[in-house]
């Protein structure tokens, strides 16, 4: 298949230059002005819009058994509704049981993620330690193309990583040229304040941001990077949502420690007025962790994303639906912790970031494709408009519009938190590995058409 994109601004992390993409197979082939094409090539008129690289989520959980049940999105609705919003590339997490092998997990996820319609990758969460934890990691990375592994900090008496499995896993990926990434909330505290919360009665959806306030966020993240520090590999903070774990991040790099920031596009334009609704059913479809901050956390957020201090905004998206949420009617702690938005984050990032001059369009494709290729090592084949990159291709019309709306959209779960929000931005034509997959509303992804994306290790410090 020939794809001729003409008459578009191209717009790299580094630049914006006009110029037409011309896609053979699965590659980009030629970027130039006036490109000559093959007759039988199919020609996208991006005639007013933007040509930027497909998006990358770095942080998505498709067909996730968690709290009891399992998310709505499976590998194959969640790819295809990111297709829909311009994400071309998720990055999932694989997630073993405490003593569950990694090796096995792994292979559990890599068959539930074969109906993907868009290339797929896996952070491996490493959720307890024993010898067999340390080999499974020197498998995963030489063979199976993992270059970053998972610890959650929060969850206690489920997937929480004590110090000891901190340190010792930190350690391992040192050796073998990974990068260790954290949900950086203090498990312990949030459970003894739930706790608290319980015996008072306060058990509705408001408290779920009472039981996770900034301090416990920061505390994990302060200590997260101060292990890293003393053992000397670089740390992923994945959600970043709050002004002081935003601090730390930004005291380290000060300090010449290698520490990247995700935010995820809920917690850049969505407040914690939330949870005071009256309506308990749409408080609890907004619990996630961290929960949604006040408002001054997201300035800070954006603050973040300009200053370099956060380097890639993704969703989490981890979609239950009501009767789902309702485990938890009676106990807030037992409402499963997860929200969507896959479809949304470019537009909303966009509509937030560049329209309101926080972003330039080429700030937007750093923070939303090509830092996630840089730190994951996907790049140049992911995160570039160039020759020899995928051709994994968003067309973006600026001036589209969309109301976002859970009746609309293609994800499952039946809720949406960005419902309502009329965002300016969208994409007109998504190109996934050379196939046009989404075109002015109309989806075409293909079940299975996804690709499993190795990413090889960084230089290891020592091979054994
Ligand atoms: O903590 C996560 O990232 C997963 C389990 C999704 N849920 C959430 O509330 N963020
Ligand atoms: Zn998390
Ligand atoms: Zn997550």
């Amino acid at each position: 298949m020939t794809t001729i994109i003409r008459g578009g601004t191209v717009v790299n992390a580094d630049r914006a230059f006009r110029a037409d993409v011309l896609c053979y197979g699965d590659k980009i082939v030629a970027v130039g002005e006036n490109l000559e094409a093959p007759h039988s090539a199919l020609v996208i008129d991006a005639g007013g819009q933007y040509v930027m690289p497909g998006g990358i989520d770095t942080h998505t959980h498709m067909n996730l058994p968690f709290m009891g049940t399992v998310t709505q999105d499976d590998f194959f609705s969640g790819t295809a509704a990111g297709l829909a919003g311009g994400t071309t590339t998720i990055m999932d997490f694989v997630i073993p049981a405490p003593k569950q092998s990694l090796l096995e997990a792994y292979h559990t996820w890599r068959g539930w993620a074969q109906k993907s319609a868009c290339d797929y990758t896996f952070h491996v969460a490493v959720t307890w330690w024993d010898d067999s934890v340390h080999a499974d990691m020197g498998t995963l990375v030489r063979q199976h193309g993992v270059n970053s592994f998972k610890h959650f900090m929060a969850y206690k008496n489920a997937i929480m990583a004590d110090d000891e499995t901190l340190v010792k896993s930190f350690r391992r990926s040192l050796e073998l040229g990974a990068i260790p990434t954290v949900h950086a909330e203090n498990g312990e505290l949030v459970f003894q304040l739930q706790q608290d919360l319980l015996k008072q009665g306060l058990t509705g959806p408001s408290s779920h941001p009472l039981s996770r306030p900034p301090a416990v966020e920061a505390e994990a993240a302060n200590r997260a990077i101060a292990i890293a520090g003393v053992l000397g590999t670089p740390v992923y903070i994945v959600h970043v949502s709050c002004a002081e774990s935003l601090d730390a991040i930004a005291r380290a790099r000060a300090n010449g420690q290698r520490v990247y920031g995700e935010a995820l596009a809920g917690h850049l334009v969505i407040d914690d007025s939330v949870y005071q609704s009256e309506d308990l059913e749409y408080a609890a479809a907004h619990v996630m962790s961290p929960p949604f901050r006040g408002k001054h956390h997201q300035a800070a957020l954006w603050h973040g994303l300009q200053s370099g201090n956060l380097h890639t905004t993704a969703t989490d998206h981890c979609t239950f639906c009501a009767a789902q949420k309702a485990a938890g009617k009676d106990d807030f702690t037992k409402i499963p912790n997860g929200c969507g938005g896959v479809e949304d984050r470019m537009s909303v990032v966009w509509d937030a970031g560049v329209n309101s001059g926080k972003l330039t369009p080429s700030e937007f494709v750093r923070v939303t494709s090509t830092n996630a290729a840089q730190i994951f090592n996907m790049y140049p084949r992911k995160g570039l408009i160039a020759v020899g990159s995928d051709a994994d291709i968003v067309v973006w019309d600026p001036e589209g519009r969309r109301t976002i709306a859970a009746a609309s959209q293609f994800a499952k779960g039946g809720f949406n938190v960005f419902e309502g929000r009329t965002v300016r931005g969208i994409p007109s034509t998504t190109l996934a590995a050379g196939n046009v997959v989404f075109q002015r509303g109309q989806l075409m992804a293909e079940q299975g058409a996804g690709r499993y994306i190795e990413r090889p290790a960084f230089a290891p410090v020592s091979a054994k």
